[in-house]
């Protein structure tokens, strides 16, 4: 079994152009975010995200994932030699009180439901999600990498580590600019009962479409972020989320980065251990040097993590999930987005003809 080398790509990076660097770096499959920019812009913070639509389940909130523009972004991929592995995250719009319990819950949750049955009935294997409130938060963006490459940080400051979490607002992205106060308190317990809420009523519509839904662990893997619990943040975290709803659509997006920043976690050891058990949808190939919150994000050849044995190991247990990499440092070219990854992508490439030469 090949190891398939895939590339995510933000909504507004989904162009022909860079689905034709992607086939020219030998990726063969595609990650579609649902959402455009933030992340993956060199210099932009997700906090830059603004909503000004009111949620409602028919409106053209949900527009991307109507049945026509799933199958047109499917069949965009596919004209150009590459498959279509899997669509990250419902945008904070989606399911905001999904996440915050509040009085919209079951109507989303049933838009979500609708949601992962047209994903399921244009044939895309898989949806990653985020089941977060402060999302990826508390980052600054600076030359601390190799050479002076541009990479993020965790900040040292505590009080905006601690900053409350405004109303209207999740992972930083503004959904209501009208809402005032903020979300305060929330405790691990009442975050782990909306997640089994929310797993029981969208697992078994998962397994009937035939998707497998892929929960990224919390970036940073802090217990606690803006005054609210954070899930997903240890190996015995993904073991509770597994074991809240056993099934192939309940699944691991396993973000190496994240987990290597773990305190006292070896990330081989987990590989091995959610291999075993069929629970990895798709892999986040990311390095880091450190611990959190002390931690760095480098160049895959740098750092703590041994990535080739990573890939060995991947290997001998036949995975066939997609391996993508994560966020990488921009590189000082005229294009950094696209020199970081096209270094990460070469790297991979000769690390996993390695691997399956190992194997
Ligand atoms: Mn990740």
């Amino acid at each position: 079994m090949a190891l398939k080398l895939g590339l995510a790509l933000a909504r507004d990076m989904l162009t022909e152009e860079n689905l034709r660097f992607a086939r020219q770096a030998s990726v063969t499959h595609i990650v579609a975010h649902s959402a455009s920019a933030g992340i993956n812009s060199p210099g932009s913070k997700m906090s830059g995200w603004r909503r000004d639509l009111e949620w409602n389940k028919d409106t053209r909130i949900q527009e991307g994932w109507s049945l026509d523009r799933l199958a047109a972004l499917k069949r965009t991929i596919e004209d150009n030699d590459l498959e279509l592995a899997a669509i990250e995250n419902f945008d904070p719009l989606h399911w905001y009180d999904v996440l915050l319990d509040g009085p919209r819950r079951d109507d989303q949750v049933e838009a979500i439901v609708e949601m992962i049955e047209r994903v399921g009935e244009v044939g895309i294997p898989c949806i990653g999600y985020n089941f977060s409130l402060a999302g990826v938060w508390g980052r600054t963006v600076g030359p601390f990498g190799r050479g002076g490459a541009t990479t993020y940080r965790l900040v040292s400051d505590q009080a905006e580590l601690d900053r409350p979490i405004p109303s209207g607002q999740l992972w930083g992205v503004t959904y209501s600019p009208r809402s005032r106060g903020t979300i305060g308190s929330v405790t691990a317990d009442e975050m782990w009962d909306r997640l089994r809420r929310f797993l029981a009523d969208v697992v078994p519509a998962a397994e009937r479409a035939g998707v497998r839904l892929a929960a990224h662990p919390d970036d940073p893997p802090l217990p606690e972020l803006r005054g609210t619990a954070r899930l997903l943040t240890s190996p015995e975290s993904f073991d509770r989320l597994l074991d809240l709803y056993p099934s192939p659509s309940n699944a691991l997006e396993f973000c190496q980065g994240t987990i290597a920043s773990m305190p006292g976690v070896d990330v081989l050891e987990l590989i091995d251990r959610y291999c075993r058990r069929k629970a990895v949808a798709y892999v986040h190939f990311r390095n880091v040097r450190g611990k959190c919150p002390h931690h760095d994000e480098v160049f895959l050849d740098e750092g703590d993590v041994d990535m080739r044995a990573c890939l060995r190991l991947y290997a001998s247990h036949g995975f066939d999930g997609v391996l993508i990499p994560d966020h990488t440092p921009f590189m000082t070219t005229e294009a950094p987005w696209h020199t970081g990854f096209a270094f990460a992508l070469g790297y991979m490439r000769a690390a996993i003809s390695e691997a399956e030469e190992a194997a």
